[in-house]
């Protein structure tokens, strides 16, 4: 267990306690996709699909969020739904959660901050859909997400479908390589783009099982090596939106987002959800579908997880 986690206003629900206890796998998700990410209903249905997707693949769901000045390691159907009813929940990051903890203000934890508390929690692996990067137009406007910067520090590999394609994806596979953050490909050697299977650049490194990925995150910890791994798992075939299609579409909601002056925390949710109204919902669909399978991995990679922990004790 890492340092200070005792002191951190942690709250177990019933079922990641008893997982804990008992040395089961547990996958951690993240809440800014149901507060930010998704609007209503289909934010909950994802929330709660991915759960079952957890479980069915023989592991134990965590969602992360905080709620009453504590941070929730699991959420039970009930707060789920009320936190996907939720309107103005705050947005958290690395830099927010201190502050919206102390102000005992509702939040929902980015993946920067889902890899903190799941961290302080124990839990090793968490699964969302594309993480944060460095944005389109990042040499103006420096906006390069603490997504990047928590992969490098915090010991959580994070299982997506490689980083959001409204994104610079060179630039972003740049930084990462620069802060020395592992990019894995899974199942291809290619770094997959969010709703497409490939960027058209290669993964620097790739890994087709989750044996040798949980394997690789403990080698990290033996190494003295601080920070986690990020796996790029393609989003499955039958649901993709090709390159040609998606691309179009993200420049054209890019560019509203430039003319209408969006910035800083709104320019992710704002850029989902004009490619969602763009792509009459497609987008929404394959994002529900990406997330789904890097849930699936994620319990695999938490199995091994589990099994590696017990071997060493
Ligand atoms: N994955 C999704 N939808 C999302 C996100 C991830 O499929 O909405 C969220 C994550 O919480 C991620 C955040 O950390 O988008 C990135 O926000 P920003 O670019 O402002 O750092
Ligand atoms: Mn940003």
């Amino acid at each position: 267990m890492p340092r200070n986690s005792s002191q951190a206003p942690l709250t177990f629900s019933p079922a990641v306690r008893s997982a804990l206890d008992h040395a089961e796998p547990i996958v951690a998700l993240e809440s800014t996709i149901i507060t930010h990410g998704m609007s209503w209903p289909q934010n909950l249905e994802t929330a709660l699909g991915v759960e079952a997707e957890v479980r069915g693949s023989g592991a134990c769901p965590a969602t992360i969020a905080v709620m009453d000045g504590r941070i929730r390691i699991g959420l039970t159907e009930a707060e789920l739904t009320s936190l996907a009813r939720t309107r103005g929940a705050m947005k958290l990051s690395r830099a927010d959660m201190a502050v919206c903890l102390a102000q005992g203000r509702t939040g929902a934890t980015t993946v920067a901050a889902t890899m903190i508390a799941a961290n302080l929690a124990g839990i090793g692996v968490f699964a969302t859909g594309g993480i944060g990067g460095v944005h389109r137009g990042a040499e103006a406007s420096f906006d390069i997400s603490a997504d990047l910067r928590e992969l490098a520090q915090t010991p959580v590999t994070v299982v997506s479908a490689g980083a959001k394609a409204i994104l610079d994806l060179p630039k972003t596979l740049e930084v990462l390589e620069t802060l020395g953050v592992p990019v894995i490909a899974c199942g291809q050697d290619d770094f997959p783009a969010f709703w497409s299977r490939s960027s058209g650049l290669p993964a620097p490194l790739r890994i087709d099982n989750p044996a040798e990925i949980a394997a690789a995150q403990a080698m990290r910890s033996r190494l003295g090596l601080s920070g986690g791994q990020l796996v790029a798992n393609p989003i499955p075939r039958e649901h993709e939106i090709p390159r040609e299609v998606i691309d179009p579409v993200i420049a054209e909601a890019q560019a509203e987002a430039e003319a209408r002056g969006i910035a800083a925390k709104a320019v992710t949710p704002f850029l989902l959800e004009r490619i969602f109204e763009l792509t009459k919902g497609r987008s929404l669909a394959a994002n529900i579908a990406l997330v789904r399978n890097n849930a699936r991995l994620a319990s695999g990679i938490a199995r091994e997880l589990a099994s590696l922990r017990k071997d060493g004790e």
